[in-house]
C-alpha cells in the first residue's frame, strides 16, 4: 500500500493509454485519474500528457508538474498553467530511442533505401553509385539531449555533423552554429537536416520552405534530405510536399505532422519519397521513466532540488 503521507499524483492524459503509467504510479503512491472538484486540495503533483485546460489552474497545494515526455509544448499550451516547476524526461532509454531513430532514418537514406525498394518492387537490379559517409554532413537543428546523442552516433558512423542551437555551444567534431545569424550557415553547410527541436513560438513553422531552399544539394543523394523527429508544427506539410515535386527535396521520414495522427487525405501518406512513422520515434516507456519520476518526488519531500526543469521563459 502507498504511504498516506506521500504527495498524492494526479495523472492527467489524454491520447495516450494511463493504465501502465497508473498501475506503477500507485505502487508507490495515491493516484487518482480525476481531481475531486477544480480546487481539490489532495493534489500534490500532476503527471500529464496534453492535460485538459484548466485542469490544473486552481489546485491549490500543486507543487510541481511532471511531463511523461521530453517535450513540454503540450503543457506548455494551457493558457491557465499554475506558477509551479514543470519537470520534462531526461533518460536514457529515451534518447537511446531517439538515437536509434536518427541512425536508421539517415543510412536509409544514405544507402538509398527508398530507391532499392521501388527497384525491388520492380525488379530492376542496377547499383546506384555509393558515396562515403564522409562525404555528407548531417545538420541536426537541436543540439540538446536528444541531438547531442544522435551527433555522437552520426560521428560514429563516420558522418560529418553540424549542430544549431539558440545559444551557442560547442561539441567535440561537430561544427556548431547558432541564433538566426547562424542559420543559413547551418543550412548550406547541411545535405541531411535532421529535426529536433521543442516546439515554441520562435520554432512553430521554422522548417518551411525557405529553410529547405537553403539547404545544401551537391551531395551524391541527389539532393537533400530532410528527418523530422521533433514535432509537427514546426514544419509545414505543404511546403515539403512542394519542395519534393520541384526538387528542393529528395526525399524526407516524418515522424511528427502538423495534425496527429496524419489524416488520411495528407498526400504525405502515400508520397513515393516519403517515409512516415505515426510519432514514434522515441516512444516514453513507463517501466524505465516511472522510478526515476518518483524518485524526484522522494527527493523533492526531502527538499532536494528538482532536476531536468523547463524554462518557462523559452519555451522548452
Ligand atoms: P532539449 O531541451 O534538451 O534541447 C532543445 C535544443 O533545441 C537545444 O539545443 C536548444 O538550444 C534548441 N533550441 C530551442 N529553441 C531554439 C531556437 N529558437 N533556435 C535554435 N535552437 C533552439 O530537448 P531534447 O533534446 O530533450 O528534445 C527535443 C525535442 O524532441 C522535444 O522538445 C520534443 O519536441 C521532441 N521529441 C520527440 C519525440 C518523438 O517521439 N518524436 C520523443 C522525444 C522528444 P540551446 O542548446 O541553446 O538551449
Ligand atoms: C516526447 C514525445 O516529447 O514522445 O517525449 O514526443
Amino acid at each position: 500500500m502507498p504511504e498516506k503521507k506521500k504527495g498524492r499524483i494526479l495523472l492527467a492524459m489524454t491520447g495516450l493509454n494511463p493504465r501502465p503509467w497508473y498501475e506503477l504510479l500507485s505502487k508507490a503512491r495515491q493516484v487518482v485519474t480525476e481531481p475531486d472538484g477544480a480546487e481539490d486540495p489532495s493534489i500534490t503533483y500532476a503527471v500529464v500528457w496534453k492535460q485538459r485546460r484548466n485542469l490544473l489552474a486552481r489546485l491549490p497545494n500543486l507543487r510541481a508538474i511532471f511531463s511523461v515526455g521530453a517535450g513540454v509544448d503540450h503543457i506548455l499550451a494551457d493558457p491557465t498553467l499554475p506558477d509551479v516547476p514543470i519537470v520534462r524526461i531526461v533518460a536514457d532509454n529515451l534518447t537511446q530511442h531517439m538515437t536509434d531513430y536518427v541512425l536508421w532514418r539517415v543510412l536509409d537514406h544514405h544507402r538509398q533505401g527508398m530507391l532499392y525498394r521501388e527497384q525491388q518492387k520492380r525488379k530492376i537490379w542496377r547499383e546506384p553509385p555509393q558515396r562515403p559517409a564522409n562525404d555528407i554532413s548531417v545538420g541536426i537543428m537541436g543540439l540538446g539531449e536528444l541531438g547531442r546523442a544522435a551527433a555522437r552516433a552520426l560521428l560514429l558512423a563516420g558522418f560529418r555533423v553540424n549542430g544549431w542551437s539558440r545559444r551557442e555551444r560547442s561539441m567535440q567534431d561537430v561544427a556548431t552554429f547558432h541564433g538566426e545569424q547562424g542559420l543559413t550557415h547551418f543550412l548550406n553547410a547541411t545535405d541531411i537536416l535532421v529535426v529536433l527541436l521543442p516546439l515554441t513560438p520562435q520554432t512553430t513553422g521554422i522548417v518551411n520552405y525557405r529553410l529547405l531552399a537553403q539547404l545544401r544539394k551537391r551531395n551524391g543523394l541527389g539532393g537533400a534530405v530532410l528527418i523530422n523527429a521533433g514535432r509537427g508544427r514546426l514544419q509545414k506539410d505543404a511546403d515539403i510536399v512542394k519542395a519534393l515535386e520541384d526538387g528542393t527535396l529528395k526525399e524526407a521520414s516524418l515522424d511528427v505532422f502538423e495534425v496527429e495522427p496524419l489524416p488520411k487525405t495528407s498526400p504525405l501518406w502515400t508520397h513515393p519519397r516519403v517515409f512516415v512513422t505515426p510519432h514514434a520515434a522515441a516512444t516514453s516507456d513507463p517501466a524505465h521513466l516511472v522510478a526515476p519520476m518518483l524518485a524526484q518526488m522522494d527527493a523533492f519531500e526531502r527538499n532536494e532540488p528538482l532536476t531536468n526543469l523547463v524554462d518557462r521563459k523559452a519555451g522548452y
